[in-house]
């Protein structure tokens, strides 16, 4: 690994067509940390099945993401990109770090706790203890960044508190990890709920827009998006309304700030600024979904790349847990 460098570590799960909201909130901010950073990426497909997956829409999504990310700009040269079940060091890692996570820290998290109602009729182990599979993502590399969406904070928080206690114990063995939460973008709300975020998973196919969604279908989406009953373009600190929304997704893809977006829509009413966020969200995403094609028709290309990655992954992660294990008192 480049000594000095920060080691910048972040994954996503292949659970579906990457939204609006996972490009702004982790992706756009992953490919800015190439340059200055140690980086590594990955696709999070143990952590998917924590939610029943189709099996053959599953590996469609895995392969479909992996040449997405690469079309939205992760360089496999300059960043390790690989898929977490190819590399076995993630699942043991997990279960130690399982003994050293509380009952009680796992029932607090929200994701679990919105996760668990959602899908209610499979509450299963590895949605409860899907966290401490995320803190041996995040400490097999000794990662210092973790750039995420906000929903993500809280399992970074318990990650650090997870290192902390085992370093406590057994002396400095993990670096305690930061998030890193870009400050438009982190959370973009779903156009039908502006209450709730906007997910892949989401049955309400006008709620998210998808990096490879039709210009077409896009503009439509953001038509019917769900405002309230005023006209004026302002950012309101006090309601969630979904107007905010509108702005911060514009905000985002422009490169404006809030006061200048405000500015430029000052007595234009709702329904021209819907169409311009959705011209806007629609110019972004045309190169995006242009690589992307090119991508997917050299499928030897991306299989290259990702075992590259996984043995890359696998050396810098099975240093660090054989330190652990040693530590721990395993026969080794
Ligand atoms: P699912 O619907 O399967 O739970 P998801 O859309 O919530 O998926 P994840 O794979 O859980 O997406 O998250 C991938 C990354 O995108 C994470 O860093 C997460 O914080 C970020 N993210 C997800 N949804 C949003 C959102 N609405 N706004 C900003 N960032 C988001
Ligand atoms: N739980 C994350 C995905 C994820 C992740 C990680 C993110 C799995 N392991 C490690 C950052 C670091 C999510 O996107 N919901």
């Amino acid at each position: 690994m480049d000594k000095g460098k920060k080691v910048i570590f972040s994954a996503v799960q292949p659970s579906g067509a990457l939204t609006l909201g996972n490009y702004l909130g982790a992706v756009k901010n992953w490919i800015d940390f190439q340059d200055k950073y140690k980086c590594i990426f990955a696709l999070a497909d143990l952590h998917t099945i924590t939610v029943r997956q189709n099996p053959e829409e599953f590996h469609k999504n895995t392969i479909e993401l992996y040449a997405l990310f690469l079309a939205c700009g992760v360089d496999p040269d300059k960043s390790t990109f690989f898929i977490q079940s190819h590399v076995h060091t993630h699942s043991e890692l997990a279960w130690i770090l399982n003994c050293y996570t509380q009952f009680g820290e796992l029932s607090r998290m929200t994701q679990f706790k919105d996760k668990s109602r959602k899908y209610s009729g499979n509450i299963n182990v590895g949605l409860f203890t899907y966290p401490s599979l995320m803190a041996a993502d995040i400490l097999l590399y000794n990662a210092d960044l973790i750039p995420v969406g906000e929903d993500q904070r809280q399992h970074v928080e318990l990650t650090r508190d997870i290192a902390q206690r085992f370093n406590s114990i057994y002396g400095q063995t993990f670096t305690l990890p930061e998030s890193f939460i870009p400050k438009a973008g982190a959370r973009v709300m779903s156009l039908q709920k502006p209450d709730s975020k906007m997910s892949k998973s989401d049955e309400n196919a006008n709620a998210s827009v998808f990096l490879l969604d039709r210009p077409e279908d896009i503009l439509k989406k953001f038509k019917r998006a769900v405002t309230d009953s005023n006209s004026e373009v302002r950012f309101n600190h006090e309601q969630k309304t979904g107007i905010n929304n509108l702005i911060n997704i514009y905000s985002a893809v422009t490169d404006k700030t809030i006061d200048e977006v405000e500015k430029e829509f000052e007595g234009r009413g709702y329904g021209t600024f819907k169409t311009s966020v959705a011209q806007a969200v629609i110019e972004k995403l045309r190169p995006i979904q242009d690589e992307f094609k090119k991508y997917m028709s050299d499928i030897v290309y991306l299989e290259e790349k990702y075992k590259k990655a996984d043995k890359t992954a696998l050396e810098i992660s099975e240093e660090v847990l054989n330190e652990v294990k040693k530590k721990v008192g395993f026969v080794i």
